[in-house]
This record gives structure tokens, sequence and C-alpha cells, in this order.
């Protein structure tokens, strides 16, 4: 049996994150999760580009126009959607999780999902850094590790 797993070593690579400005106190928590993730990894500083876009809807767009770039290995999404009284919250969930999941599959880079979906503020921070952990930390490990398991794969007979 052969098995292949990406390590969670992210020594000399280049990463771009795409962090929306709605609801900017928990997507900068989500931002300080994921970059003090990478750095823990062996990210290095010089190597992580931080794009903001206005809000979710918008990070298929700046995320789709750093891969074009061709100048990071991986990118990782950052937002946060919270439910209002209105199907507002439907249309902008599901334009940031297929336009991201689109990147990903069109321009073959691996782009991490680090959106909150959420009912309430609360939940969004227990999410952002508290009591359930951070996802921009988690979308940190989640883009390392499917860079070095692609680079393994490509390697691979
Ligand atoms: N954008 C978000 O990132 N989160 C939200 O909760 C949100 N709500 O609730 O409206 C939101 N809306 C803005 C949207 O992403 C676009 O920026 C806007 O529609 C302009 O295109």
């Amino acid at each position: 049996m052969r098995t292949i797993q990406g390590a969670l070593d992210g020594k000399g690579l280049r990463v771009g994150i795409v962090v929306s400005r709605f609801n900017e106190a928990i997507t900068r928590s989500l931002l300080h999760g994921c970059t003090g993730t990478l750095a823990g990894l062996g990210v290095h500083d010089d190597d992580i580009t931080v794009v903001w876009a206005p809000g979710a809807f918008e990070l298929p767009f700046f995320a789709r126009q750093l891969a074009r770039r061709g100048e990071v290995d991986a990118i990782i999404c950052l937002g946060a959607v919270i439910r209002g009284d209105t199907s507002h919250y439907a249309y902008v969930c599901q334009r940031a999780a297929t336009g991201i999941a689109a990147v990903a599959d069109e321009l073959g880079i691996p782009v991490a999902f680090g959106v909150l979906t959420c009912d309430t503020i609360e939940q969004a921070w227990e999410r952002a850094g508290t009591k359930l952990g951070n996802k921009g930390s988690d979308a940190a490990l989640a883009a390392v590790e499917c860079v070095n398991a692609g680079a393994a794969l490509g390697k691979a007979e």
C-alpha cells in the first residue's frame, strides 16, 4: 500500500490570503489565527500576501486574480457571513463557496475555505479564536497540507 499525505511543513511556501472586511473584527481574528499558524509551520512572513476584499461575495474574484499571477502556492480565503432577516445570507454563502471551489478547480491551486457561515455573531466568535478554535488557523493547516500532498502526488510514479 502506498499512502500520500501532505506534511505540515510550510518552509519555502508562498501563500496568498484573501480576507473580507465585512464583520472585520471577526475576520481580523481569523487572519491573526491564520498567519500565526502559517508562521508556526515555517512560512516566512515575506512569503505571505494579504488581499482585503469588501465582503465574502468578492472573495472568489480576488482569489482568482491572485491565482492567475502564479506567485503563490496556495490561497486561503477568510470571511464571516452571518445570517440576517433576509435571503441575502444564502446568496453570499453560495457565491463564496462555489466561487472559491471554482478557482481551485480551474486554476489547479489549493484554495482553503476559511469562511464562517453562522446564524449568530456569538457562533462566529466561538469559531474565530475562542471556545471552538480558529477557522483561520484550520484553513492555514489545510492549505499547507494540500500543497505538500499535491507536490508528493506530482512526484509519485
Ligand atoms: N458579506 C460578508 O462577508 N458577510 C456578511 O455577513 C454579509 N452580509 O450579511 O450581508 C456580507 N455582505 C456583503 C457582500 O459580501 C458583498 O460585499 C456586497 O453584497 C457587495 O457585493
